[in-house]
């Protein structure tokens, strides 16, 4: 499982934190199948400690997408298969046991952003920037892209990303949901790991239902939405842990909801 360009590191005391690092800062992380691959397995061995998982990348960029150099000559097949290896390593980072949180800075292109769109919370610095280059190299997205990134800033968003080679910045990337948190230079790893201990604290069934069950129900036409959610919120009441936090905030003894600073 170990790859030389991907590190694990576990953070807390119960290692309910676990850090998904890509470590190749001189290729600007950019992800060649081996990388893809490992990530794939690194998700689907995790620890059985880990809670919530924060990904970053070492250097100046959180990752500069596909590695370019290993962009050969595929036919119509092979193609497919190479798309589809990466949508299967991304769906293990987004359908995976736990949530994970994505901190960014400097570049996050191309399958990069890809990367970062599949994760459930994007932290970002104020360094970060997105693009998807894939239209002036003459290729497409193939990382799942297509489907993940409209749902974050809409289909015409994207397509004018990829028609002319549009650069958001941190701050306007921000604003068109991109990244739920923007943070001062340097502080994205910090405030993904903050939020990665909140999350990991949560009841697991409940972090399920919002990896597994939201996304499918906000997919569904509403009545079938309705349903799947009574569905999902019976099972989750039932558990015992959901009692038992519940009647901590009854007796007094759970935190109250404090007003945003
Ligand atoms: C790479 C890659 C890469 C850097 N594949 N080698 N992605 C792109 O089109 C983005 C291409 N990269 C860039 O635009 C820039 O490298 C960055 C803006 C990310 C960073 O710039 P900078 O000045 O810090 O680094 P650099 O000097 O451009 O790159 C340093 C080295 O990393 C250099 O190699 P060296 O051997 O000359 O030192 C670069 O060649 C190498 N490098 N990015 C391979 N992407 C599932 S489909 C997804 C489709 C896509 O992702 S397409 C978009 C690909």
């Amino acid at each position: 499982m170990t790859h030389p360009d991907l590190q694990l590191e576990l953070r807390g005391d119960a290692n309910q934190v676990a850090i998904v690092r890509l470590t190749r800062p001189a290729k600007r992380n950019a992800l060649n199948d081996g990388l893809v691959i490992a990530l794939r397995d690194m998700f689907e061995n995790l620890p059985a400690s880990v809670g919530a998982v924060v990904i970053d990348g070492q250097g100046e960029h959180f990752c500069a997408g596909l590695d370019l150099s290993e962009l050969q000559e595929r036919d119509a097949g092979q193609g497919v298969h190479h798309s589809r290896m990466w949508h299967a390593a991304l769906e293990r980072v987004q359908y995976g046991p736990v949530p994970v949180i994505a901190a960014l800075h400097g570049a996050v292109v191309g399958g990069g952003l890809e990367l970062a769109s599949a994760c459930h919370i994007r932290v970002a610095d104020e360094t970060t920037f997105y693009a998807l280059p894939e239209g002036s190299r003459g290729i497409f997205v193939g990382g799942g892209g297509a489907v993940r990134i409209p749902r974050l800033i809409g289909v015409a968003r994207m397509t004018d990303m990829m028609l002319t080679g549009r650069v958001y910045n941190a701050v306007a990337g921000e604003r068109i949901g991109l990244a739920q948190y923007l943070v001062p230079t340097g502080q994205a790893l910090d405030k993904a790991l903050e939020l990665a201990f909140k999350v990991a604290g949560n009841a697991p069934l409940t972090n399920y239902a919002l990896m597994h069950a939201l996304p499918r129900i906000a997919e569904q036409p509403a009545d079938q939405g309705f349903m799947t959610e009574a569905l999902m919120a019976a099972i989750a009441q039932s558990a015992p842990e959901a009692k038992a936090r519940v009647r901590a905030f009854l007796e007094g003894k759970a935190a109250k909801v404090q007003k945003a600073a």
